[in-house]
């Protein structure tokens, strides 16, 4: 096990030395940086690398696949894939993604330290755009692959500079790989928990039982530029004070639900200190237990942002831009992940790859403890020991599922 030796090679990768969190978004620099990381690791194996044209990369230990997914007419055993993302978030930790490919690798090396032979190859992948931070649409390479998205839509997708996701890509994405389910076994995605219930369960390793449905949502709030100093307030038409209330609605609609509600992306125009706002643009991330929770929730505050819209004399436009349903892992896999590991069974409120392909392979994931529970921030963390233990079960997962 070199889990430390590993992690220090990409630990400067897309670092701020400001904010000490990572800038790693989708096929820019730091982020392409990783995918070479990437294929010097299977390089290193001996592990061939395909691409499926959507931008994801998977490293094959025993016989590759055809590596044309979409104009594939054999497909040999069946693999057993893991692996995870490497983008993050704006200044995000150094966990979420990056440990579940870097203890892939590791696994590998570990089951081939006891002279494992696998019946299935083993691959593992790195998925594109999983946190959506670039182009606004979370864990895009897996619904391209699996066909939950459009590959035009995804496409003319754009960055906050205007490139389209074709153009990072350099080619218009390949989209769904009919052959998937046959393809791949299973998939098992290891992470970081973005929580605390490992903590209290006293536990390195948990499995995951569910994803919470989730979407996001653009709020467009259009009123009237205007001088600060001469216009009246009566006279005003602000959208910054439509944008607070829908804040303060969406919070209290979480909180009376059990629900979680966030606004962490606004865009102001003009952004001046001495004018009135003419249009502030905000996004929505709602997520809740039950769909119905989930609807219920965004349509509440969907309509006390309207009514408030009314009295600030401002137009209100909303567009969902995303949306993940209830994702409930394989309860034979994850129970028998559960039963190998002796590991305790969590759901979680945070997307992942994983909840996208559980759609097509059975599908399960381990997370790895998070001392203080906090993700999307500098301040994430996992001990060494504990990405350890997180080796140790993925290997024996891989073991289970590829050996036998
Ligand atoms: O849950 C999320 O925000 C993303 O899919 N990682
Ligand atoms: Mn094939
Ligand atoms: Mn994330
Ligand atoms: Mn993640």
């Amino acid at each position: 096990m070199r889990f430390r030796e590993l992690w220090d090679e990409i630990a400067p990768v897309g670092r701020d030395a400001d904010s000490g969190g990572y800038l790693r978004y989708a096929l820019t620099a730091p982020e392409l940086r990783l995918r070479e990381w990437f294929r010097a690791q299977a390089d290193l194996r001996g592990m061939p690398v395909s691409e499926d044209g959507n931008g994801n990369l998977f490293a094959w230990w025993g016989e590759p696949d055809n590596g044309d997914p979409n104009t594939d007419g054999r497909v040999g055993t069946a693999a057993v894939l893991t692996g995870s993302h490497l983008d993050s978030v704006p200044h995000g930790g150094a966990y979420d993604g990056p440990l579940g490919v870097v203890s892939a690798f590791l696994a590998v090396d570990e089951l081939r330290a006891t002279g494992a032979d696998p019946v299935r190859p083993v691959v593992v992948a790195a998925f594109v755009e999983e946190e959506g931070a670039r182009f606004g649409v979370p864990c895009l390479g897996s619904r391209l692959l699996t066909g939950e998205i459009d590959p035009d839509r995804a496409a003319g997708l754009r960055d906050a500079a205007g490139v389209s996701f074709a153009d990072a890509l350099g080619a218009r994405p390949a989209g769904a790989d009919p052959a998937l389910a046959d393809r791949f076994a299973a998939f098992v995605e290891l992470h970081v928990e973005q929580g605390r219930a490992l903590v209290d369960a006293g536990a390195p390793v948990g499995v995951a039982s569910a994803i919470w449905p989730h979407g996001r949502w653009r709020f467009e709030l259009r009123g009237e530029g205007n001088h600060a100093g001469t216009t009246r307030m009566a006279d005003r038409r602000d959208p910054m004070l439509t944008f607070a209330f829908t804040v303060l609605a969406a919070n209290k609609e979480a909180r009376l639900r059990g629900a979680h509600a966030t606004v962490g992306r606004v865009a102001v125009e003009p952004n001046a200190t001495n004018a009135v706002p003419s249009t502030v643009t905000c996004w929505l991330d709602a997520r809740a237990a039950t769909p119905e929770t989930l609807r219920e929730l965004v349509e509440a505050v969907h309509a006390k942002a309207a009514e408030r819209a009314r009295r600030d004399g401002t137009e209100l436009t909303v567009t969902p831009e995303s949306a993940t349903p209830l994702v409930t892992f394989d309860g034979g896999l994850t129970d028998r992940l559960a039963d190998l590991l002796a590991a305790p069974v969590l759901p979680t409120g945070a997307g992942h790859d994983a909840g996208v392909l559980a759609a097509r392979l059975p599908t399960a994931m381990l997370f790895v403890r998070n001392p203080t529970g906090v993700s999307h921030s500098p301040a994430e963390s996992a001990t060494d020991d504990d990405c350890a233990a997180g080796v140790v079960a993925l290997a024996r997962v891989l073991e289970e599922l590829a050996c036998r």
